[in-house]
This record gives C-alpha cells, sequence and structure tokens, in this order.
C-alpha cells in the first residue's frame, strides 16, 4: 500500500469566482486541510506575477502599462502555458495543485471586454484539464461590498457585473458551485468534500487529460 500510494497521482483543482469571491483565503485553508490529511498539495495561483510574463501582467493590471485586449489575453495565456510542464511534472509525482484561477478566468474577464469567446478559448487549448472545478458564487454588488475592491483595473462594480455574465456563460455540470455568500467555515466545509473526492478519484488512477 506504502508502494502504491507513492505513484498515484495529484489532482487538478481549480478554484474561480469573482474578485472578493473569497477564493485566495479558501485556496490555502483547503492547502493546509489537505496537508494534514497526509495528501501532499501545494497552492498555485494565475496570473503568476513572478515570471517575465507575469511582471508585464502585473503592469497592466495595475495600469503601469496599457495594453491592447488581444495581447493581454495572450499574455495570461502564456503565463498559464510556461507553467505546464512544470505543473503536468508535480501532478505525475502525487502532488495534488489548488490553483487560485485557471483559464476559465482568462477567458472571462476577456470575454466581459466583448472579445470573441472561441478566440478567447482557443489559446488555453492543450492546458491541462482540471479534474475540479469549483465555482465560488456570490453576486457583485455582495462581492463590492467585501471590504472594498483595491485599485486594480478589473475592480470595479460595472465590470465584474459582465465577467459574472461571462462565468454563467462558460459554467457546465461539471462545475462545483459553492455559495460563497455562506459563514466562511461552511464555505470551507463543503470545498473539503468535493475537494477529497476528487483526490481519490484521481488516486484510483484517473487520467491526467488536456
Ligand atoms: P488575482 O491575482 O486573482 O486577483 O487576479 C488579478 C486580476 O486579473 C483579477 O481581476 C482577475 C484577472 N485575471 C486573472 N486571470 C486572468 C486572465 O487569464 N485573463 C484576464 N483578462 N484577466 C485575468
Ligand atoms: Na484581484
Ligand atoms: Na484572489
Amino acid at each position: 500500500i506504502e508502494g502504491n500510494k507513492k505513484e498515484c497521482r495529484g489532482a487538478l483543482i481549480v478554484l474561480e469566482g469573482l474578485d472578493r469571491s473569497g477564493k485566495s483565503s479558501q485556496c490555502s485553508r483547503l492547502v493546509s486541510y489537505l496537508e494534514g490529511q497526509g495528501i501532499h498539495a501545494e497552492l498555485w495561483r494565475f496570473p503568476d506575477r513572478t515570471t517575465n510574463v507575469g511582471q508585464m501582467i502585473s503592469a497592466y493590471l495595475t495600469n503601469a502599462s496599457q495594453l491592447d485586449d488581444h495581447t493581454i489575453h495572450l499574455l495570461f495565456s502564456a503565463n498559464r502555458w510556461e507553467k505546464r510542464s512544470l505543473m503536468e511534472t508535480k501532478l505525475k509525482t502525487g502532488t495534488t495543485l489548488i490553483v487560485d484561477r485557471y483559464s476559465y478566468s482568462g477567458v472571462a474577464f476577456s470575454a466581459a471586454k466583448g472579445l470573441d469567446i472561441q478566440w478567447c478559448k482557443a489559446p488555453e487549448i492543450g492546458l491541462l484539464a482540471p479534474d475540479l472545478v469549483a465555482y465560488l458564487d456570490i453576486s457583485p454588488e455582495k462581492a463590492s461590498e467585501r471590504g472594498g475592491y483595491g485599485n486594480e483595473r478589473y475592480e470595479k462594480l460595472e465590470f465584474q457585473k459582465k465577467v459574472a455574465e461571462s462565468y454563467k456563460a462558460l459554467h457546465d455540470v461539471s462545475w462545483k458551485v459553492v455559495d460563497a455568500c455562506q459563514p466562511i467555515e461552511d464555505v470551507e466545509k463543503k470545498l473539503q468534500e468535493i475537494v477529497v473526492d476528487c483526490v481519490t478519484e484521481c488516486q484510483k488512477g484517473k487520467p491526467i487529460s488536456t
């Protein structure tokens, strides 16, 4: 059993939602929980602002630079592509990845600007497919009341309303929708249940797909 366990792959788990939906704190809580259960897990986030591409994205988000909507879309995608092989290695060697935003953010935020949704999806094709997408569901109005937005480019109620609409269009039956307006501990419990189920499925040999 020990030997088998080592060969089990990790799960690719993505949390999505509007800004201020609570993703980041739920992601770190999940990682601590999984580690406590003896499941090796790491917290990842996109955009990953530490890379060269990530720094360009960060400059754009903080309004330090201006970029064409298509250009920034491709940079966000490139930022996921540059992490793809490391992601695959981690999963294959048994690390579960809890990822704060992924391709769905890529499509939802750019589609909210009016870009064609098929065009937005194209550069995401071939990235690793998540084993689970958990959507933290909150209305744009409620999210905006939570301790206020920061000063970044997209943190505006009118824009977040459009993002919420694009998430609705992207959403499919495989997503687990979690009510993000519940008390934080209830959201946490719910996420723990669905994530552990998913990790178990992956350990049983569910293949990694694209
Ligand atoms: P965060 O670090 O999760 O707060 O993300 C920064 C902002 O960038 C947030 O408003 C969501 C947005 N965002 C995240 N991923 C993408 C993406 O792939 N494309 C676009 N256009 N926006 C994204
Ligand atoms: Na943000
Ligand atoms: Na966040």
